[in-house]
C-alpha cells in the first residue's frame, strides 16, 4: 500500500500519539509547559518520524485531520499534567500552514478548548513565518481572533523563513522560537552570538517572550542565560517523551 492509503488506515487504526518535550525556564530549570510532537508508530514500520508524514499529510490534506485531532489530544492531556503538577502549565501545538487556512480552524480549536476545560492562555499555536507572509490579510484576521480567546502565537524557527521586521508590528504574535541552527554553534561562534543577542533584545523591546530551542548542552544553556533568554527547550533540558514519562517527571517535582 502506498504511504499515502496507510495514513488514512493509521488515522482510523489510532497509530498517532503525542510526544511531549518540556518548556523550561532558564534560570530555575522548572517545567513552564510542553510541547506537542506528533509521531506515528506504525504495526510494520515503527516509529515514523514527522519529517517522513508531515509533507504528505499536507499535500493530500490529511494534515486537517490529525491536526484536529493533535489540538484536542494536546489540550485534553495538559490537563492533566497540569493537575500532576499543582500548577498552570502551558501546551505548545504546532499548526501547518494547510490548516491556518482551513475555515474551520478557529471552531476545531474552540473545541479542544472547551473539550478540556482548559483556557485559552494555556495554548500556544507555533507558526511559521512564510504562513504570515503568504496571505497576510487572512491572517491578522484570524490572529485576532485567535488573540481574543486568549490563545497565544509563537514564531517556530525565528530566523531560518521569509523573515520581515514589519510582522512583528503588525500581528499578534507573543513568543520568538529561536530556531536551533542558531544556537547550536553556541558560545563558540561569534555570528550565532550576535544573532541570539540582537533577536533576544528585539525580543525584549518588543515585549516578546523568547525561547532557545535545541539546547543540547550546559554550556549553551548558561550563555543563554546571561543573554536573557527566559525559556529553553532542547535534549539538555528534557527530550520529547511519552505523556506517561512527561506525568512522572512532573509528579518528581520538576
Ligand atoms: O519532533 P520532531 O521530531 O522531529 O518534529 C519535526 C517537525 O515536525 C517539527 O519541526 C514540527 O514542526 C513538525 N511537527 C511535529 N508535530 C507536529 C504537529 O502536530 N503538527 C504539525 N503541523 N507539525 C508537527
Ligand atoms: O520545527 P520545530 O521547532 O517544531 O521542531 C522541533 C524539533 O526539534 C523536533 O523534531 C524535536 O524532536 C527536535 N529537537 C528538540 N530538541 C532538540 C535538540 O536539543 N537537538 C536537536 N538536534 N533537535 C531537537
Ligand atoms: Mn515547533
Ligand atoms: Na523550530
Amino acid at each position: 500500500v502506498s504511504m499515502e492509503a496507510a495514513m488514512f488506515e493509521a488515522v482510523r487504526n489510532g497509530e498517532f500519539f503525542l510526544h511531549y518535550q518540556p518548556i523550561v525556564h532558564s534560570g530555575t530549570r522548572e517545567i513552564v509547559g510542553f510541547e506537542a510532537l506528533m509521531r506515528w508508530m506504525h504495526p510494520e514500520l515503527g516509529l515514523v518520524a514527522p519529517s517522513q508524514f508531515i509533507q504528505m499529510a499536507e499535500s493530500n490534506g490529511l494534515i486537517n485531520l490529525l491536526g484536529a485531532w493533535v489540538l484536542k489530544a494536546a489540550c485534553v492531556q495538559l490537563k492533566r499534567l497540569q493537575e500532576v503538577a499543582g500548577r498552570e502549565l502551558y501546551v505548545s501545538v504546532n499548526v501547518s500552514p494547510r490548516q491556518f487556512r482551513n475555515d474551520q480552524f478557529l471552531a476545531l480549536m474552540d473545541d479542544a478548548l472547551k473539550l478540556s476545560g482548559m483556557e485559552g492562555r494555556q495554548l500556544l499555536l507555533e507558526i511559521t513565518e512564510g504562513i504570515l507572509m503568504s496571505d497576510p490579510v487572512h491572517a491578522e484576521a484570524l490572529l485576532l481572533q485567535i488573540a481574543a480567546r486568549g490563545v497565544r502565537i509563537a514564531i517556530d524557527d525565528f530566523g531560518t523563513g521569509y523573515s520581515s521586521l514589519a510582522y512583528l508590528k503588525r500581528f499578534p504574535i507573543n513568543t520568538l522560537k529561536i530556531d536551533r541552527a542558531f544556537i547550536k554553534d553556541l558560545p563558540g561562534s561569534v555570528k550565532d552570538a550576535a544573532i541570539c543577542n540582537v533577536v533576544l533584545s528585539l525580543a525584549q523591546h518588543l515585549n516578546l517572550a523568547t525561547v532557545a530551542e535545541g539546547v543540547e548542552n550546559e554550556e549553551q544553556l548558561q550563555f543563554l542565560v546571561r543573554q536573557g533568554c527566559t525559556l529553553v527547550q532542547g535534549y539538555h533540558t528534557g527530550r520529547p517523551m511519552m505523556f506517561a514519562d512527561a506525568m512522572d517527571v512532573l509528579r518528581a517535582g520538576a
